[in-house]
Formats: C-alpha cells, sequence, structure tokens
C-alpha cells in the first residue's frame, strides 16, 4: 500500500493498465473518429420483437427472456437464418454514407448465437442455411471503404451450460471457470481468425460471477493485445480484485476507454469527462437495440437533428458517439435507418471538419444553442449551432480574444442566414427570414478566428 498525500492507494493485481490515457497512433485514430456505427445482428432479429403474435416492447434482443422462449425454440431460429438479402457492400454503403468512420458488430449477444463460425459451440452462423462468413464479408466491405470493424461480444451466455450469475458453491466454481476458459477461446479464436479487427467492445459483465474473476477480465484485455498489436478495449470488460468494475478500487479507468454511457450523455457541461476518453452508444428508436417490429420502435425514431446534435455534443466533451442499427433477420436494413443514415451523413459531408480530429475546446462553457469544438491537431474552434430560438435570432457569446472567421449553414433556404456583431465577442445569428430545409435550421458552423496560442495542439489527445 503506498500514500499520496490523504489518499490510500491500493496495491491492484488486477486494476488499471499501466501508463494512463493511451497517446499511440491506434488510439489517436480511434478518438479521431468520432463516430461510428454500432449493429446487432443475431437470432433475435428474425422474431423482431414478437412472440407467438405478441408484441414485447423494450428491447428486442431480450425477447428470448421476456416472452420466456423455451431454449429449443429459440435455438430452432438458427434454422431460419438464412440471410437471403444479406449484403456486406449495402451495409457499408449505408455506413459510409452516414459518415461513420468505423463499426462495431456483435459477433456474440447475450442469447450466445455466434456470427462466426466458432470451434468452441455449435450454436453458429455456420450451422445456419445462411452458412456464410458475414463477420469476413462485413470487414473486406467496411476497410475498403476506410471503415474500421470492431467486435462487440457478450460475456453473458444465456445458452451455455455453465454460465453462472452467482457462484454460491464449488459446483459454480467449477462450472464458471470452464465456462470464461470457454469465453477465452472464443476470443482468441476472434482475434486470430480477423486480426485486422480493431477493437472489442465487452458487455454483459455485470453479474456477480464476473465480478468476482477480474483476473480473467485482465487476462483477456492482455490476451487480445498480446494478439492484435493497438488494439482497443473498453472499460465495460474490466473489473479489479476486488469487484470494482470499469473504474479500478483506486478510480482509475480500467481499459482503454470510458464505455458506460448507454442512451445517455454526459451533461454539455460536464468536463470531467475529457479527463479520459470516453464512447456513448445511442439507439436509433427509444430503447431496442435489435431490430424491433413493433409500433412502438418505429414511432420513436430519432430526428437526424437529434443524431447531429448528439455528435456535436460528444464531441465536444472529447467523446465518441456510436449509433446502432438493427437489421432485420434476412440481412436487410430498415428503410427507416438507411434514411436517417443519409441524412446524418448530409450533415458530416458538410459539417465533418467540426467534427472529425476534434474534441473539447478547453474554457469555453455551454451556452444552450449548441457545442463548441476544437481540433486537436491545428487548435481550430467551431461553433456548432444545432439549437435555435423560435424567433429565429441567437445570440453567441463568442470566446475571449476570438472574432468569426466565416459562417456557413445548411439547410436553409430563401434569405442566408446573416450574422451581426452586437458588442465585442458578441454575435447574432439570424435565421428568421429563411426557410427551413428538411434538417430545420439548426444546422450551423461557424469558424473562428483564433488567437495565435490558441492554434496549439491539445497536450491531451496528441500522441
Ligand atoms: C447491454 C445489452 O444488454 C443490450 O442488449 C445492448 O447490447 C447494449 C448495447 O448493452 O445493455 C446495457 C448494458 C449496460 C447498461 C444498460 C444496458 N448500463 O450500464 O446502464
Amino acid at each position: 500500500m503506498d500514500t499520496r498525500g490523504d489518499n490510500v492507494t491500493l496495491q491492484l493485481n488486477y486494476g488499471t493498465n499501466d501508463g494512463g490515457r493511451r497517446r499511440d497512433a491506434a488510439m489517436a485514430r480511434f478518438r479521431a473518429h468520432r463516430f461510428g456505427q454500432f449493429i446487432h445482428w443475431g437470432l433475435y432479429s428474425i422474431p423482431g420483437g414478437r412472440w407467438d403474435g405478441q408484441d414485447i416492447d423494450f428491447a428486442a434482443e431480450f425477447l428470448p427472456r421476456m416472452a420466456k422462449v423455451p431454449p429449443a425454440e429459440w435455438e430452432a431460429l438458427a434454422g431460419q437464418f438464412t440471410a437471403e438479402a444479406f449484403d456486406a457492400e449495402a451495409w457499408a454503403d449505408t455506413a459510409a454514407a452516414m459518415g461513420a468512420k468505423y463499426m462495431t458488430i456483435t459477433t456474440k449477444h447475450h442469447d450466445g448465437f455466434c456470427l462466426w463460425p466458432s470451434a468452441e459451440t455449435d450454436f453458429h452462423i455456420g450451422n445456419t442455411p445462411a452458412g456464410r462468413d458475414v463477420l469476413a464479408e462485413l470487414i473486406a466491405a467496411y476497410e475498403a471503404r476506410g471503415i474500421d470493424v470492431n467486435f462487440y461480444y457478450s460475456v453473458l451466455d444465456w445458452h451455455h451450460p455453465d454460465w453462472r450469475y452467482q457462484l454460491e458453491n464449488d459446483d459454480d466454481e467449477a462450472a464458471f471457470a470452464r465456462y470464461l476458459d470457454f469465453a477465452m477461446k472464443q476470443l482468441a479464436e476472434l482475434a486470430q481468425r480477423y486480426p485486422s479487427v480493431k477493437a472489442f467492445w465487452f458487455d454483459g459483465t455485470w453479474d456477480e460471477s464476473v465480478k468476482k474473476n477480474g483476473e480473467w477480465t485482465w487476462q483477456v484485455e492482455r490476451m487480445l493485445k498480446d494478439t492484435i498489436p493497438g488494439v482497443i478495449v473498453n472499460s465495460r470488460l474490466r473489473a479489479d480484485d476486488h469487484g470494482a468494475r470499469h473504474f479500478d478500487s483506486n478510480g482509475e479507468l480500467m481499459g482503454d476507454y470510458e464505455s458506460g454511457y448507454e442512451r445517455r450523455l454526459p451533461e454539455p457541461w460536464d468536463v470531467s469527462v475529457t479527463a479520459r476518453d470516453w464512447e456513448a452508444c445511442m439507439t436509433i428508436s427509444q430503447a431496442s437495440w435489435g431490430y424491433h417490429q413493433g409500433d412502438w420502435a418505429a414511432d420513436t425514431i430519432k430526428h437526424p437533428l437529434d443524431v447531429v446534435d448528439m455528435i456535436a455534443h460528444c464531441t465536444s466533451l472529447g467523446g465518441n458517439l456510436l449509433l446502432n442499427f438493427g437489421p432485420r433477420g434476412d440481412g436487410s436494413l430498415q428503410p427507416v435507418e438507411q434514411e436517417l443514415a443519409a441524412r446524418v451523413g448530409d450533415w458530416l459531408t458538410e459539417f465533418g471538419e467540426a467534427i472529425y480530429g476534434c474534441g473539447h475546446a478547453p474554457g469555453w462553457s455551454p451556452q444552450g444553442w449548441g457545442y463548441f469544438t476544437r481540433n486537436d491537431t491545428d487548435g481550430t474552434i467551431f461553433a456548432l449551432v444545432t439549437r435555435l430560438p423560435v424567433s429565429g435570432r441567437v445570440r453567441i457569446q463568442l470566446p475571449n480574444g476570438l472574432g468569426l472567421a466565416g459562417l456557413r449553414s445548411l439547410s436553409v433556404s430563401g434569405e442566408p442566414a446573416s450574422m451581426r456583431e452586437l458588442a465585442e465577442s458578441v454575435v447574432e445569428l439570424d435565421v428568421s427570414q429563411c426557410s427551413p430545409g428538411p434538417l430545420g435550421f439548426a444546422l450551423t458552423t461557424m469558424r473562428l478566428d483564433n488567437r495565435d496560442a490558441l492554434r496549439e495542439p491539445n497536450p491531451d489527445v496528441l500522441t
């Protein structure tokens, strides 16, 4: 035990990584991407939230639990997994059109079904009518478009007989040890079979059984990093010696970035999150990750502007946004999701320079109209106006010493948006004479003129 001031630091064998925040090229690449596509696709995509004619709201991938589906009936879905409309090129085209720079796909969700032909179980895509290596197809298609591919893997496994939620006796301990061995072998398989994967996104690690096995989570991280140099691992994998998760018992982040923001974002003023790398994940409907055919899901689809706002919000706080897609059981994409992707992509095509490679602009507080971001390499500051008052006139307090260098807006027709200086460092953006385009008014970027001092790179985020 060593002491720093009044704080006691526990010696941990399975706590945080040595060296703190990663500054290597692979991590810099992940960070600069800022926007990725999440994909939940598996057997649950076939029933799409409906069992025996009944819609189960909330989460399609939880259907086997919520509808209490007998295990044999769930397994039988594998016989219907044809992937007849699956087209890796179409998925990758959609991601590219949206401006996603990476994609994270469910290799195995909680139901235990594997999207690759695993040697460790029969419950995999090789034993379905699809019978193709969809992960290899996706990697080829996405990487051809310059989009990185990452793997989601659920440690929780409803299908494996040795999975345990708790370890109450010796039999549980023995069974769970076999389970962890199985999962380790599956992960080694994934890393060896698909060596270009850039990151692993772990899930299903919240049960007591996993928390008692912090050493295993530490070994998984080591094994993956030994197998794929530079690979990135999220914090959700990890538990320490005492069962602390995400952050170790000394409060230090485990894994390479924090992955706890789920269907929610940090408050816009919570700059404490800029101390580390992080990624939030978000559904397109209100809640479901897997495809849900119910009206409830269709009725809660987010507006493209909601997504744009979230991308700007995350970037302004030095984080990434992972936006989820739920393809249907046959592999086809939902048109509503394709449409949303196209609209978000329109915005990123125009304003991506204020997102990609950008992060927190230190010192600027949120003012309600949107977000400041800063290019991490050259220090350029951007103001992203995503919210306008009904008057169409918004006042922006510019950061001290900055003047306006340029104003651009998208999806506004009629009179161009105008800008005037009300006072030193206070400008008013006026779109009251404009007509909204399909994305409304709230799509304006200002490029701000920096003082020379502000052009220095952010020392926190450069390699
Ligand atoms: C998990 C999964 O159960 C879900 O199906 C989906 O894959 C999602 C991405 O991850 O759901 C979670 C995990 C963590 C929290 C909430 C839901 N959490 O920390 O609040």
